[in-house]
């Protein structure tokens, strides 16, 4: 596969010379708008880039010149302000799309800089939706373009959209799928193409990185995320995984103090597995009692369930995260939940900097393809699932291979 940057100051123009350097079959695998030049900020240029993938044995087949745009020759042609070109297998990509159709679009010409026309305006925006309409057809293209694909591709797809993982995350699976067998092996060895899809959803959703414990000093964890989503649940399945089954040194903290339950319940825990657990309630109590727990292996920090609308909140927790400067803060996220609400709570926790996430009460969901569009959009590390409320049973580190079965194989049924 090759990888070639286009950049333009539109994304027509972009697209345009990508189409004739590289042919219609190649894929849009990411776009992105920035500013170039100017001075102290003001007067910067827009820049479009996008970055096209294209099947070498396709690049041979296109090295015809591209029949030329109507009305663009060598005079006429947008200029292009940079060009990159790079061979690279494994850089991630964000949007996989077709692009077919969408860069006939002939560019709308733009008056010269300076141009103070009243026209101007309206021109910049036809120009912006010739560009929305240019990106729909892109995605329009992508569905039409899977039609042509072997019938074992599309159930794929299926399975992965009924799974719920994002459309746009699964075209992009699928095309790499496509990227990396030949014509043959796509069209009469659908069980590699199986294994290959596999293999690119574990890439996507990478190593899991579980807790390591520090050398001479206590590991510090914090738990925080929004309410009831099993914070303290999970606190007591790992505290008692390590003190009883690792046989380390554990001790917990609660900044949990709005609900007298919430306390009560990780002391219930606490006495239980044998372990101390200090309360802080403000920032002071908190240094103190991390100084208490100083000759630990572990200390799990459990906070108070937290709306992450609620900005007010979310900053308190932001204070006690840096007094107790923990090694580590993990998001707490319940499978059950919709990518768009999953990735918007991320958003709003990562202002105080999200380590790892952990996803609970896998097993009250029937989908898992949340977790991919998770892992795949933050690019943040998965530490553990949870599957249960049995304390210490229910988590574990998850295995991505059968992660991944889960995202394509359980769809598989549902299609
Ligand atoms: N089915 C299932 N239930 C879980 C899991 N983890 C936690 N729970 C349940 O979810 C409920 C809430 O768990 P908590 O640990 O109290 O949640 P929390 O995030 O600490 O809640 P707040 O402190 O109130 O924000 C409890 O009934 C748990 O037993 C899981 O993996 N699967
Ligand atoms: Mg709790």
């Amino acid at each position: 596969m090759k990888i070639r940057r286009f950049v333009a100051d539109s994304f027509q123009k972009a697209m345009y010379m990508a189409k004739r350097e590289l042919g219609q079959d190649a894929l849009i695998i990411h776009t992105r708008k920035f500013k170039q030049g100017g001075f102290l900020g003001f007067f910067a240029k827009p820049r479009v880039e996008i970055t096209v993938a294209v099947d070498e044995e396709m690049l041979e087949q296109n090295s015809e010149p591209a029949e030329p745009e109507p009305g663009a020759d060598s005079n006429t042609a947008p200029e292009i302000s940079a060009y990159e070109t790079q061979q690279d297998e494994d850089k991630p990509s964000a949007v996989g799309e077709q692009f077919a159709a969408a860069s006939d679009n002939v560019p709308i010409p733009l008056p010269d800089a300076g141009d103070e026309t009243p026209a101007q305006p309206i021109l910049e925006e036809l120009q912006l939706v010739k560009e929305m309409v240019a990106e729909m057809n892109c995605k329009l293209n992508s569905n039409n373009r899977l039609q042509s694909y072997p019938r074992h591709l599309q159930q794929m797809y299926n399975s992965l959209v009924n799974h719920r993982v994002e459309e746009k995350l699964a075209v992009e699976i699928i095309n790499r799928v496509r990227l990396s067998l030949s014509q043959q092996e796509q069209l009469l060895e659908p069980e590699r193409a199986r294994e290959m899809c596999l293999q690119i959803i574990v890439s996507m959703i990478r190593k899991p990185w579980p807790i390591e414990l520090n050398q001479g000093r206590p590991r510090v964890v914090a738990m925080v995320g929004p309410t009831g989503v099993g914070k303290t649940t999970t606190i007591a399945k790992l505290a008692a995984n390590f003190a009883l089954l690792e046989k380390k040194q554990v001790g917990l903290v609660t900044l949990d103090t709005y609900r007298i339950a919430a306390v009560e319940q990780l002391r219930t825990y606490a006495e239980i597995i044998g372990i101390p657990l200090e309360v802080a309630f403000r920032a002071r109590e908190l240094g103190e009692a991390l100084h208490k727990l100083r000759h630990r292996d572990l200390i799990l920090l459990d906070t108070a369930g937290r709306n992450p609308r609620d900005q007010r909140q979310i900053s308190e927790l932001g204070e006690f995260i840096q007094v107790s400067k923990p090694d580590e803060v993990m998001l707490v996220l319940n499978t059950n939940t919709h990518t768009s609400d999953l990735l918007d709570i991320y958003r709003r926790f990562n202002v105080i900097k999200i380590d790892k996430v952990i996803f609970t009460k896998v097993d009250e969901s029937e989908y898992h393809g949340q977790i991919l569009n998770v892992l795949y959009n933050t690019r943040t590390n998965l530490a553990y699932i949870t599957n249960g409320q049995n304390v210490p049973d229910d988590i574990e580190v998850p295995d991505p291979i059968h992660l991944a079965q889960l995202i394509l194989e359980e769809g598989r049924d549902n299609a």
